[in-house]
């Protein structure tokens, strides 16, 4: 029936090809290492496709300017509570729909236009949208970096101090995208404080590091407020969290998420985003220590494989990512396309030494190892990762010779690993209410 569907009608088998081809490459015969990405368990997926995914819910829960939500309401402040029960604090915002709509409501609650930002090192690996070109710019508000330990592979605090106590800025961000080892927020929260600025601290890449307890909470180190999105160490749905330990920071947060950054907040991710908190509750430690010896076990095999895996004086790494400079070879954009050859995923970056105009050919890989680490890869596994990578990086093997390895590798990692497991005539059952209302 649908094959008579598709030969009918080729702009619709055209839509739903690249659609069923993408997920059969990217979900069976792909190594997804890029560090932004994740999976969500079978049980939140199907939960994402309930009908709350062709509705709006404005405002906040039990206060909308809409009929129809005694649901919705609930999950909401369930899904709340789950979140602030993993970060320890009860003021938790799911409204925002990406992490860059978060840092935006923040950035626009505590800042106006005119005012200046101290943010994280662009050059150290910060998000786009704590810069002039993104979000923080867009609002008007001024950027100024904190300088950059390349030693130390973190933000110099003493370099910090100064520019912090001569600009005065109202907000201080800290958090990479790039990120190796814990920012020092306890030291930039206090000088931070002493001339009134709020920290701003965007977790978005090791979230789940934090509900797994392999990394500090900034919340615990003084931080005022984390941003963050719910899709990358922490596997859940795309979307964004801002959580804080303040109730008039929370309320004048809330104020700013609706009406002026979020109209309706997809609320089709709620349950998933609780059912993922609820999987993070009973296997996040595992599996964040597991995401952790991944990546220090790959960053050692690729060394010894012969690649520049940065921070070797620090132990390489102690969050879910490992970055190569991969200059010597042909730089970033090269190798990241010939591994794609071999169906080994992962994205070019910008390292400290380059200059913005290197972007389209930077130094670096960044590779992470939370997707890899779900699907239930464990150190062996990295090894084996890191092998394929030589292949195509060193001997300059055929990628697709590569890549024919890569997919009968990858047959054995199909299930997702630290989360609810269901009987397949569950999920029949759940997709057909899913569907079609029963
Ligand atoms: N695009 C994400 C990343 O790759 O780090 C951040 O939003």
């Amino acid at each position: 029936m649908l094959d008579e569907l598709l030969s009918e009608n080729p702009d619709l088998k055209e839509a739903v090809d690249l659609a069923l081809q993408h997920t059969m490459w990217r979900k069976r015969r792909c190594i997804n290492l890029i560090a932004s990405e994740n999976v969500m368990s079978p049980l939140a997926m199907l939960l994402y496709l309930n009908d709350m995914m062709h509705r709006y819910a404005e405002g906040k829960p039990f206060k909308r300017y809409y009929q129809g939500l005694k649901y919705v309401d609930e999950l909401e402040v369930k899904a709340q509570k789950i979140m602030g029960e993993l970060l320890e604090t009860e003021y938790v915002e799911l409204r925002p729909i990406s992490g860059t709509i978060a840092n935006a409501t923040v950035f626009r609650a505590f800042a106006n236009p005119g005012d200046k930002a101290v943010v994280a090192p662009v050059q150290g690996g910060a998000h786009v949208s704590h810069t002039r070109y993104g979000t923080l710019g867009a609002l008007g508000i001024e950027q100024i970096d904190m300088p950059f330990d390349i030693e130390e592979w973190n933000i110099d605090v003493d370099g910090a101090r100064k520019v912090i106590e001569e600009t005065k800025p109202k907000i201080v961000t800290l958090g990479f995208s790039l990120y190796l080892f814990p920012n020092p927020t306890k030291e930039i929260a206090e000088i931070a404080h002493s001339v009134d600025a709020k920290v701003v601290h965007d977790v978005a890449h090791v979230l789940g590091l934090i509900t797994g307890k392999v990394w500090e909470n900034p919340l615990k180190q003084g931080a005022d407020i984390i941003t963050s999105s719910t899709h990358k160490t922490f596997p859940g749905p795309q979307g964004g969290l801002i959580a804080t330990v303040s109730k008039d920071d929370y309320k004048r947060i809330g104020k700013v998420v609706f009406p002026m950054f979020v109209s309706n907040h997809h609320l089709h991710r709620l349950a998933a985003t609780a059912i993922t908190g609820l999987e993070m509750k009973l296997w996040g430690e595992e599996y964040a220590r597991q995401i952790v010896r991944n990546a220090k076990t790959l960053a050692e095999a690729l060394a010894e494989a012969g690649l520049k895996v940065v921070a070797e004086n620090r132990g390489y790494t102690e969050s879910h990512q490992v970055v190569v400079d991969v200059r010597e070879h042909g730089g970033g954009a090269k190798i990241a396309e010939i591994l794609e050859e071999a169906n080994i995923i992962l994205n070019k970056n910008l390292l400290p030494w380059d200059k913005p105009e290197d972007i389209k050919n930077p130094s670096g890989l960044r590779i992470g190892v939370q997707e890899v680490t779900r699907w239930g890869m464990k150190e062996d596994e990295m090894k084996q990762i890191a092998e394929f990578i030589g292949m195509v990086v060193i001997d300059k093997k055929e990628p697709s010779s590569v890549r024919e390895k890569v997919i009968d590798f990858r047959k054995n990692f199909i299930e997702v690993h630290y989360g609810f497991k269901i009987e397949s005539s569950d999920e029949e059952r759940l997709l057909k209410i899913m569907l079609h209302g029963e």
